[in-house]
């Protein structure tokens, strides 16, 4: 059986399409790597099958939900106003009705069906989107959490990057597979248009997978508190069709820039950089810079944004991020190197040209 349909007998998204059309519709189009305030970070616009079938397990809980306290408000309205105290019944008690039998057994199972119901459709879905064999055209990432930043290995091609997550479009055979793991304490790895949230877990390996069929940039967030600025730590995710994807693979292989004999501002910000404690915490390919620390800089100018999605990639946030990191993300754990404006200048030149 291929993939794809093991994928959609397993989960809910197949059986309540009709529901779901309009919402996956306007996902589509709503999607562009430009549209970047189009891509909203909700569950009602599930963008692939596992994101699908977790939202029409949730559409169908908040039917049955809805469909119980419509019962339950009416029936308490209906009764506070029959029978609301009305002049003369001061002194009178209403009539005591003790053991019935049909209404004890309706109300004991009715729930026991609903309950029964939703336990049911749930683990269907639950099992539908875990276990889901790997096949052999899948791209293998590992995640890591970091306060506050996210880490990504691609350890067959060989990258190291951070914050913002390449994948290319899943023709059904070429899903990506996450294994996530933390460097430091529990966060949680979530882009709702892509997938559930999984649990980050320090010392444990969790699987997850995406399998998104339009390129687009989904936008996702820490979904555990993990500290101050957690509420920063945010997920970009960037699916690509094959050969960008390809080629944004070809220039991350690439070691960094490292001949800067045309620009002498950048020559002398990488010498700065060199002697500075920037390399205890970063590592740059090729160079003596192999810190883990804080997020790989071998092709930071290469990123959309700095800081796990905080602020836009331009040189003026790059120069303010380096001279004072709280300034931008308060509480962040990168000090600030207190280094003067000539620093400062040169380390954003040769920053800006890793692509
Ligand atoms: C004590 C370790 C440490 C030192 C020293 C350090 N950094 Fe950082 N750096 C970090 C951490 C941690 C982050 C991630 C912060 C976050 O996003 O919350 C970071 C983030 C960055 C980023 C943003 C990267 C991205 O992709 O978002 C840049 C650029 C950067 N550091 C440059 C420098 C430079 C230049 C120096 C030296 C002047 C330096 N860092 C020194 C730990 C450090
Ligand atoms: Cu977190």
């Amino acid at each position: 059986m291929s993939l794809c349909s093991k994928r959609q007998s397993a989960g809910w998204g197949k059986s309540l399409a009709p529901w779901m059309s309009r919402g996956a519709a306007c996902g589509a189009l709503a999607l562009s790597l430009e549209a970047r305030a189009d891509s909203p970070m909700t569950l009602f616009s599930p963008a692939d099958p596992q994101a699908q079938s977790i939202y029409g397990i949730s559409l169908f809980v908040l039917y049955i939900t809805l469909g119980i306290f419509i019962v339950v408000a009416g029936l308490l309205t209906f009764v506070l106003i029959r029978y609301r105290q009305r002049p003369g019944d001061e002194n009178r008690e209403p009539a005591q009705i003790y053991g019935s039998n049909q209404i004890e057994l309706s109300w004991t199972v009715i729930p026991i069906l609903i309950v029964v119901t939703l336990f049911l459709t749930t683990t269907r879905v639950i099992l539908g989107t875990e276990a889901i064999a790997k096949p052999k055209g899948a791209l293998e990432v590992t995640v890591v959490g970091h306060q506050f930043w996210w880490e990504y290995h691609y350890p067959k091609l060989g990258i190291v990057t951070a914050n913002e997550l390449h994948v290319p479009v899943s023709d059904e055979e070429h899903p990506t597979y996450l294994e996530v793991t933390s460097a430091d304490v529990t966060h949680s790895f979530f882009v709702p248009r892509l997938a559930g949230r999984m649990d980050v877990i320090p010392n444990r390996v969790n699987e997850a997978w995406i399998d998104p069929p339009t390129p687009g940039l989904y936008l996702g967030q820490c979904a555990q508190y993990c500290g101050t600025q957690h509420a920063r730590m945010l997920l970009r995710v960037y699916v690509q069709p094959q050969a960008d994807f390809d080629a944004w693979v070809k220039a991350q292989q690439q070691p960094a820039r490292q001949d800067f004999s045309s620009d002498r501002t950048a020559a002398e910000g990488e010498q700065v950089f060199m002697h500075n404690a920037c390399i205890n915490c970063h590592a740059i390919a090729g160079t003596v810079a192999t810190g883990r620390f804080g997020p790989d800089l071998t092709h930071l100018a290469s990123r959309d944004t700095i800081a796990s999605g905080a602020v836009p990639n331009t040189p003026g946030n790059l120069r303010q991020w380096i001279d004072d990191p709280n300034s931008l993300k308060p509480g962040c754990l990168m000090p600030s190197m207190h280094l003067n404006a000539h620093d400062l200048d040169t380390i954003t030149a040769y920053l800006s040209q890793l692509r």
